[in-house]
């Protein structure tokens, strides 16, 4: 008999930045004639997460769905965070277990699942009682899935993140210089800690990593974490990135588009900061007066709080008409969900002023386009540093943590123009999109470990 093609239920996790890169992957497993079941918690934190389950599977009717509840947390045992997003991942676990009929009774049986990094040690068993591979999918930059999933040894020792000391050794990689660690990581008892410490304690359980990133783009962390320099349990590391992106056009305000057309090419500076990053309202007057002072276009995407659902303000209460008016025709200034695909592909973009969360990097990585990195919170720190050691962007480290500090307009205007008139930069930055683009066209390194994942996969 011939092979046919696997059934692969994916499983992500709480955020827009986890769940695209797994409505991605699904997409591609789809047009692989994949059978795909896509696993969903309900509810969802964020309206986003919610209207892009109901558009990706309106726009795949061959995907199938299985929506699970979650067994909320109650407020109060969590003292050490409130933030929703990681109260999501905490409960999430907790509700894995409860998927085993619906994913033991699939039809055709399910041959692997591919699931979040963050909800590793729950799926782990649910994967060994169905008797079938799971493969854990990294949504983050290698070089932040080592600081995880070398956590448990970090934590095992009160010295590590001393601030005595400069960086944080782990082995085979270089260095992470402390200010990059995110602070809950120096709590052990801190509600993210503990879970990314437990789930990097079930990785060996794992069939493979899954990792959204490429060879070229991460070239010595790859090599080091392959050869097992990091760890020397850890399953197969399989790089298959940057993810292709499906998102067909959607129904939702895109004005700004015209706009773009309307453009010089290369002249426009994009400014976004994620799906879950606001800025303080003081740091928001002095970006706009950067972005003025620069002299350069710019789009920028203005977020008001951490959840969507929470977003009441409007854009006069946050900028001066004044400013409005001065910029009406070299920026503009957009509220709500923007399709960053369509923005970083248009010809008009120049350069991307963001947070560094891992999915704008892949992003912006395929089309090319030079980066200003200020990270905001978590990953960034260590995805900043990767970006700038890749020659796709710039990183002012003495930014620090955006929601910490604030910078000034003048020190912002002074790093946009920078950003936009360093030609090396440019440089490099097509050729980091050339490499993406080998990486993931036929026949290249990324392409080719999918391919065999799916191989090995076949029935
Ligand atoms: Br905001 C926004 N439109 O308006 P990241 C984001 N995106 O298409 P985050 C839009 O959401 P984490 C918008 O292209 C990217 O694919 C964007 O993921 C898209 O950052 C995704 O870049 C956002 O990883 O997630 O949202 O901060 O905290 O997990 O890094």
């Amino acid at each position: 008999t011939t092979a046919s093609p696997p059934h692969i239920a994916l499983l992500p996790s709480a955020g827009m930045g986890h769940l695209t890169p797994f409505l991605r992957l699904a997409s591609m497993l789809s047009s692989r004639s994949c059978t795909v079941t896509l696993i969903t918690a309900s509810p969802s934190v964020s309206a986003s997460e919610s209207s892009h389950i109901s558009f990706f599977l309106s726009q795949h009717p061959l995907v199938k769905h299985i929506e699970f509840q979650v067994i909320p947390s109650k407020p109060s045992s969590n003292p050490t965070t409130d933030d929703p997003f990681f109260l999501q991942f905490e409960a999430t676990n907790r509700s894995v277990h409860l998927l085993y009929p619906s994913l033991a009774s699939a039809s055709p049986p399910i041959s692997a699942i591919f699931s979040d990094f963050a909800v590793a040690s729950s799926i782990a068993p649910v994967a060994a009682d169905l008797g079938i591979p799971n493969y854990i999918i990294s949504t983050t930059s290698c070089k932040f899935f080592c600081l995880m999933a070398y956590l448990p040894v970090l934590l095992s020792d009160p010295w590590s993140f001393s601030s005595s000391l400069s960086e944080v050794n782990i082995p085979g990689i270089t260095p992470l210089p402390l200010p990059s660690i995110p602070p809950p990581f120096k709590n052990p008892s801190h509600l993210l800690t503990s879970l990314i410490a437990t789930d990097a304690q079930a990785l060996s359980k794992a069939k493979g990593i899954l990792m959204n990133t490429f060879d070229d783009f991460e070239p010595e962390t790859l090599t080091a974490i392959k050869s097992g320099r990091v760890l020397d349990n850890l399953p197969p590391i399989l790089p298959i990135g940057p993810l292709e992106t499906f998102e067909p056009k959607k129904k939702q305000d895109q004005s700004y588009l015209p706009w773009l057309d309307s453009q010089p090419a290369e002249s426009v500076v994009y400014v976004s900061f994620g799906s879950r990053t606001a800025l303080s309202s003081a740091q928001i007057r002095e970006l706009s007066k950067g972005l003025e002072r620069s002299g350069y276009r710019f789009l920028w995407v203005l977020k008001t709080s951490k959840v969507d659902k929470d977003d009441k303000e409007e854009l006069k209460d946050l900028l001066e008409e004044s400013f409005l008016d001065r910029t009406k025709n070299k920026g503009r200034v957009v509220m709500g969900w923007v399709s960053q695909q369509d923005i970083l592909e248009h010809p008009a973009i120049g350069g991307f002023l963001n947070h560094c969360g891992w999915n704008s990097v892949m992003e912006a990585a395929r089309k090319g386009i030079p980066m200003l990195a200020w990270p905001q919170h978590m990953d960034q720190s260590v995805n900043a540093e990767v970006v700038e050691k890749a020659g796709l962007g710039i990183w002012e480290r003495k930014w620090g943590w955006g929601l910490e500090g604030l910078v000034s307009g003048e020190e912002i205007g002074k790093k946009i123009v920078e950003l936009m008139e360093d030609e090396k930069l440019r440089g490099l930055a097509r050729k980091v999109g050339e490499n993406a683009g080998k990486a993931t066209g036929i026949g290249g390194k990324s392409e080719k470990v999918l391919t065999e994942v799916l191989e090995y996969l076949e029935q």
